[in-house]
């Protein structure tokens, strides 16, 4: 059935989180959205509905969520997808032959790959260049590009872009501004307000926040690029299952919770790592020695909770680390209450070309934490026991 716009601009971002989009289902006063779990929706004539005649292209419990996603993105409208993935191809087939994409080079795996084995195939170009240097940016625009793609914090590098003058350098050449926002959360970054004409998410990650779900989202304000994005949507059909999407607002309730205890353990961690005699690197943009940490503070009102860094001894040193970790679980994804470690060169990252990983200075032995909202001295327990040697 479909709900009213409750848009309360004076309601603050944990309610939002909870409310926008989700109040009382009106026939029965159900507290919960409800699973609308249905393909179609019968119609009193033909063409005749309650704003619903398929699943694919509308269901109820999609529809909350893509109100509480817009609310929590301060945006006009969201489109949900089945997972990041699905969201990026969809945001891409908008863009047509001929276009040319400027991307950050430090990017999920599987965004590069899509970039350079599907949409290459169809006449798209792309240049991938560290956007975290505005110069690379500029350098690399030409009168074909239409878009700038920028993750910020990057993945798995924790770059920082500043999105303000990254939107300013696309829209001064007629080209929009596109903000993976994944690794920061809209509890910590809202890009849309930061200029940016696009915000992508993998809801799989800190959104749903309970590794038992994959999805995907696209928020924006442009009415005209709203509408041709969600007939894309209806279009291409990569859209979520009325249950992926009662899971995702279920984890959607507690992400302001969730985000602050994720960075209270992360910067603990980094701070552990950083004093740690094994430890070569740390790559963390809430130290105040990490090259993007000014920007950072100032388009995020925190740091998240991704860490990465290299030990001493290269990969076969970082393989035996992650070997001795009893709470952090060797596996891909992130953003989950649990702590994940992985070695992006073998597993998220393993499909950029070996030199291109070598030109982002992605190393191989580069270990990424996604850290949890455990209690913060057991994580530091097994950090402590995965480097100390025996
Ligand atoms: O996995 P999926 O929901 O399709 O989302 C893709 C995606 C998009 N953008 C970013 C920044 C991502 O990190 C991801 C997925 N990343 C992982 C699975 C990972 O472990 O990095």
């Amino acid at each position: 059935m479909p709900r009213k716009n409750h848009d309360q601009p004076e309601m603050r971002f944990a309610t939002r989180a909870i409310h926008v989009g989700q109040e009382p289902e009106p026939a029965t006063g159900a507290v919960t959205v409800p699973v609308y779990q249905t393909s179609t929706f019968a119609q009193a004539a033909p063409g005749v509905h309650k704003g619903y005649d398929y699943s694919r292209t509308d269901n109820p419990t999609r529809t909350a969520l893509q109100k509480a996603l817009a609310s929590l993105e301060s945006a006009a409208h969201c489109l949900a997808f089945s997972s990041g993935m699905g969201a990026a191809t969809t945001a891409m087939l908008v863009f047509r032959k001929g276009d040319h994409v400027v991307s950050s080079r430090d990017l999920y795996g599987g965004t590069h790959r899509l970039f350079r084995r599907g949409f290459e195939n169809f006449g798209i170009t792309f240049s991938f260049v560290d956007t975290s240097e505005l110069k690379e940016i500029e350098r690399a625009m030409t009168r074909q590009t239409r878009l700038v793609w920028i993750e910020s914090p990057t993945n798995p590098l924790l770059r920082i872009t500043d999105i303000r003058a990254a939107a300013r350098i696309a829209h001064s050449r007629g080209a929009l501004c596109l903000v993976d926002n994944t690794f920061a959360s809209p509890f910590f970054q809202r890009p849309l307000s930061l200029g940016a004409d696009l915000v992508l998410h993998s809801t799989t990650k800190y959104i749903a926040g309970h590794a038992d779900v994959v999805g995907g989202a696209i928020c924006l304000n442009e009415r005209s690029l709203y509408e041709r994005l969600k007939f894309m949507q209806n279009a291409a059909g990569a859209t979520p299952s009325p249950f992926d999407c009662f899971l995702t607002l279920r984890g959607l309730k507690t992400l302001a919770l969730r985000m602050r205890e994720h960075e209270k353990n992360a910067t603990r961690v980094a701070q552990f790592l950083k004093d740690h005699p094994r430890v070569r690197r740390v790559h963390y943009p809430g130290q105040p020695d990490h090259p993007g940490h000014e920007i950072a503070a100032s388009q995020m009102s925190g740091f998240s909770g991704m860490v990465s860094f290299e030990v001493k001894g290269g990969v076969s040193e970082a393989r035996r680390v992650l070997s001795r970790f009893r709470l952090f679980k060797i596996a891909e994804s992130l953003g989950g209450v649990e702590s994940l470690v992985e070695l992006p060169a073998v597993m998220t990252h393993a499909s950029i070309p070996k030199e291109e990983r070598k030109k982002t200075g992605l190393a191989e032995g580069l270990i990424r934490l996604s850290v949890g909202i455990e209690d913060a001295e057991d994580l530091l327990q097994d950090l402590k026991r995965a480097l100390d040697r025996p």
